[in-house]
C-alpha cells in the first residue's frame, strides 16, 4: 500500500503532521502541498488540537518543489502557485492555533518558506536553510520574499537569495530564523516538550495575538493600537482572563486547559 505523503499523529494536544517523501528529501508535489493544507485545516477545526507541528519525515525538512514533478503538469507557474503554495502558507498564517515549523533537516527553496512561514520555528542542529530558487533561475516564492527581508534586512535577504547560501542553525538562530536550536538526537522529543508547553497556554489569548501580530506587520502604529483595544476587550471578555487574575490572587498556576471547553 502507498504510504501517505502527510503523516498525522497525535500526542497531548499536539499535532504533528509530517512531510513523508523521504528518499526525495521531502520535496513537495502536489498531493504533499494539498493534503497539508487540509490536514491544517482539519486540525484548526479539531477541538482536541491546540497546536500544530510541521517537520519532515527522514533527514531532511523539505527541499522545495519536486523538480521531477514540473513538466507536463498543465499549469503555468502562476497558476500553480496560486493552486498550491500560496493557499498553504495562507492557511499557516491564519490558522487559529500556534503552527511550529520543526526544521530536521535541510529546508530549500519553498521548503525555506515553509520553515519560516511557523508562528515558532525551532531547528536541529544539523538542519540548514537554502534559498536555492536562484540556482534554478526562478525568483524566490511561497512567501520568502515577506518573511526573510522582515527578519534579517533587505541587504542580507537579497544576498542569502542570489548565492543561495547555506544557513546553518547556528547563523539561523543569531539571524532570528529559528526561536530554539536542539540536539539532532532529541530533536523530535524536545519539539514535542515544547509543544506540549505552548499547548497549556491561553488558546483563545494566543489566537488573537497571532491575529494582532499578523496584521501590524503590514499596518501603521494607530492600526495596530485600533486592533489591540479591539482584540484585548474579547480577551478580557473570556474565561481564560478571569482564570489568569483568579490564579495570579490565589498564588498558583493558571490552568488553561479546561475539558470541553474550547481555547
Ligand atoms: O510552481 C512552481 O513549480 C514554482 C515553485 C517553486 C518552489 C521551489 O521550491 S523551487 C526550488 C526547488 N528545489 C530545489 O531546487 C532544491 C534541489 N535540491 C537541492 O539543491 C539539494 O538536493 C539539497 C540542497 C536540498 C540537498 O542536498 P543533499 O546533497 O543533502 O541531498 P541530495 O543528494 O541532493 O538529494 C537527496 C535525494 O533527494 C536525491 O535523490 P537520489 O539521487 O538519492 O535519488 C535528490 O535528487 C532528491 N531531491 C532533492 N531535492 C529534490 C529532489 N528530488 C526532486 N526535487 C527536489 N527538489
Amino acid at each position: 500500500m502507498e504510504q501517505s505523503v502527510i503523516l498525522v499523529s497525535d500526542r497531548s494536544a499536539v499535532r504533528t503532521l509530517t512531510l513523508n517523501r523521504e528518499s526525495k528529501l521531502n520535496a513537495a508535489n502536489d498531493d504533499l502541498l494539498l493534503t497539508l493544507t487540509d490536514e491544517l485545516k482539519r486540525a484548526d477545526a479539531d477541538p482536541s488540537v491546540r497546536v500544530v507541528v510541521i517537520t519532515g519525515a527522514g533527514r531532511g525538512f523539505c527541499a522545495g518543489q519536486d523538480l521531477g514533478d514540473v513538466s507536463g503538469r498543465g499549469m503555468t507557474f502562476t497558476e500553480h502557485l496560486n493552486h498550491t503554495y500560496n493557499p498553504l502558507v495562507r492557511t499557516i498564517r491564519s490558522l487559529s492555533k500556534p503552527v511550529i515549523s520543526a526544521v530536521n533537516g535541510v529546508a530549500a527553496g519553498a521548503g525555506a518558506s515553509l520553515a519560516l512561514a511557523g508562528d515558532v520555528r525551532l531547528w536541529a542542529q544539523g538542519a540548514n536553510l537554502i534559498e536555492v530558487f536562484s540556482n534554478i533561475a526562478l525568483v524566490p516564492d511561497s512567501g520568502s520574499t515577506w518573511f526573510l527581508p522582515r527578519l534579517v534586512g533587505y541587504h542580507r535577504a537579497f544576498e542569502l537569495m542570489a548565492l543561495a547560501e547555506k544557513v546553518r542553525a547556528e547563523d539561523a538562530l543569531r539571524l532570528g530564523l529559528c526561536e530554539q536550536v536542539f540536539p539532532d538526537e532529541t530533536f523530535r522529543d524536545d519539539v514535542q516538550v515544547y509543544a506540549e508547553r505552548l499547548a497549556t497556554r491561553p488558546a483563545h489569548a494566543l489566537k488573537l495575538t497571532k491575529q494582532a501580530l499578523n496584521a501590524a506587520l503590514t499596518s501603521t502604529l494607530d492600526q495596530a493600537l485600533d486592533l489591540e483595544a479591539e482584540l484585548q476587550q474579547l480577551a478580557g471578555d473570556h474565561w481564560e482572563h478571569e482564570e489568569g487574575v483568579t490564579a495570579f490572587k490565589d498564588k498558583r498556576p493558571a490552568q488553561f486547559v479546561r475539558e470541553g471547553q474550547e481555547g
